[in-house]
């Protein structure tokens, strides 16, 4: 069954009168004007309507050139991804949409445990031939190495990602990431860049439901924010009928909380992306294959096997969580940084650690572990403002390797210890100014509570498009979704 449709540039295609078609209450529409206070229309901000794709992305006429003459003289595309869920959804986009258009792709998914980031020319090596298009998903921006060695095989490169440039960078024939421009195309996720890119190139395959469906499952996962261009595509996504999915996709639509009504990223991440997870003994090398599968019996007895390894990494994390919370450094915590350095923690899960910390203790948090090998790695994760990935990667001589994006960075070096290390995180905490704990948002003062469900009609909520928050008395009040819909919640949560 074949359920891409060519674009038929009809309905929901816009945000045009989002507001006017009765959709959004005045309180609603309050809360946005707050939001988006130079917009002249925060409605269609809110819900905005296809992006003109090119616009946002750098160099797309290099891959629309690479992809022509590659058809003319009939080589293959190595599709080089990343193994967390934005990775793997990229390659399940990137290969669905080339395959429609008569690519041979073969996808390489890097080995979180074993491997660092960047492109391996162990991985690529017996794949990459001469004449093949080497093309990466979420990875690639910072391979020097990597790309020179795919060169030397006689490989034509094309990079997309999203994460932060910091040259050198690597000498590739198209480097797409959305960073070279800046902001709104900087909110893609690494999935998303590559659907834009070739949705852009090709927009007669782009409309397609399992296409919305992995770019949201990616999007969602990597904690980029909930604004401009995500919220067309969740909102495609949301549209997404589950009979017009794969038995793969259908599991997982089933299990995103409130996929047609209400619902907030943090939720999702907790009942889809931690239930996939991340490194050993997780489901990520299994994503890709039931992306794709339409077999139902398969497909839910896999999901099965990730909810209950997911439950017993869920144990082993609530151990190293409260061991953590135990060790979490004090000249740090001076300047609102969670910083723990816990030796063993098993591959994966210290992104994880990092985020469940970082909303316990509400701010910028780096979980670090020394490997069996010596190579001290780190996982970092921020909140607000605080942009983590320019932090560690304005320590230039400390790390090995350094990147992603502002909400969720990582790092590796064998140059130095751990206290020295230590030391330089801490002095470079003492020079920047902006402290990494967010002010708790507040919306709306008005003068009595409002109904919940009159803001809920605002969600999806996220990064950057948190829950709306009431001050009420003197308190503060954030929207929470729950299985019984939306209520309001006293806390100072960011509700990132
Ligand atoms: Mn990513």
């Amino acid at each position: 069954m074949d359920v891409c449709r060519i674009e038929s540039g009809g309905r929901g295609q816009g945000g045009e009168g989002a507001a006017l078609d009765g959709l959004l209450t005045g309180t609603a529409l309050e809360v946005l004007r707050k939001r988006f206070p130079d917009s002249p229309d925060p409605a269609a901000e809110w819900r905005p309507g296809r992006p003109a794709w090119r616009s946002l992305l750098p160099e797309l006429e290099v891959l629309d050139e690479e992809l022509s003459s590659l058809r003319r003289r009939g080589g293959k595309v190595v599709l080089y991804g990343h193994d967390d869920a934005d990775g793997i959804t990229g390659i399940y986009a990137g290969r669905a949409m080339l395959a429609r258009l008569g690519f041979r792709v073969v996808p390489i998914i890097p080995d979180r445990a074993s491997e660092d980031y960047g492109l391996l020319p162990s991985r690529m090596d017996g794949l990459l031939e001469s004449g093949d298009l080497l093309l990466t998903v979420d990875s690639g921006c910072s391979a020097v190495e990597g790309v020179e060695w795919a060169l030397a095989r006689g490989a034509r490169v094309v990079i997309t990602d999203h994460h932060t440039l910091n040259p050198p960078l690597p000498r590739a024939h198209g480097l797409i990431d959305p960073q070279a421009i800046g902001f709104p195309g900087t909110v893609l996720a690494g999935c998303g860049v590559l659907y834009a890119a070739l949705a852009e190139l090709f927009p007669s395959i782009a409309d397609c439901p399992r296409l919305y469906t992995a770019v949201a499952l990616g999007t969602v996962s990597d904690r980029v924010p909930l604004l401009a261009a995500n919220r067309y595509l969740l909102e495609r996504f949301r549209n997404v009928e589950a009979g017009d999915l794969p038995a793969g996709m259908r599991v997982i639509v089933d299990a995103w909380p409130n996929r047609k009504g209400a619902w907030c990223a943090c939720n999702v991440r907790q009942q889809i992306t931690s239930v996939i997870g991340k490194g050993l003994n997780s489901g990520i090398g299994r994503l890709l294959e039931m992306l794709e599968s339409d077999d139902a019996a398969w497909c839910a007895s896999t999901w099965q096997e990730m909810v209950a390894s997911s439950d017993s990494r869920s144990q082993q994390m609530s151990d190293v969580l409260s061991r953590a919370m135990n060790e979490k450094d004090p000249e740090a915590d001076a300047f609102g940084m969670v910083i723990v350095h816990l030796p063993g923690i098993p591959p994966g899960m210290g992104g994880t650690l990092a985020s469940k910390l970082s909303r316990i203790f509400r701010r910028g948090t780096i979980v670090v572990t020394t490997r069996d090998n010596g190579t001290i790695v780190g996982e970092a994760r921020s909140l607000g403002d605080w942009d983590m990935a320019s932090f560690l990667t304005g320590m230039k001589n400390v790390f090995r390797s350094a990147g992603g994006h502002a909400r969720a960075a990582g790092f590796n070096t064998d140059r130095m210890g751990w206290p020295e290390l230590r030391r330089n995180l801490i002095a470079r905490l003492s020079t920047v100014r902006s402290k990494p704990v967010p002010e708790p948002h507040v919306d709306l003062e008005p003068a009595s509570l409002p109904q919940a469900q009159e803001l809920s009609c605002l969600a999806p909520f996220g990064p950057d498009f948190p829950p709306p928050a009431v001050k009420v008395g003197g308190m503060r009040y954030m929207m929470q979704l729950g299985q019984n819909g939306p209520c309001w919640c006293i806390t100072e949560d960011s509700g990132e």
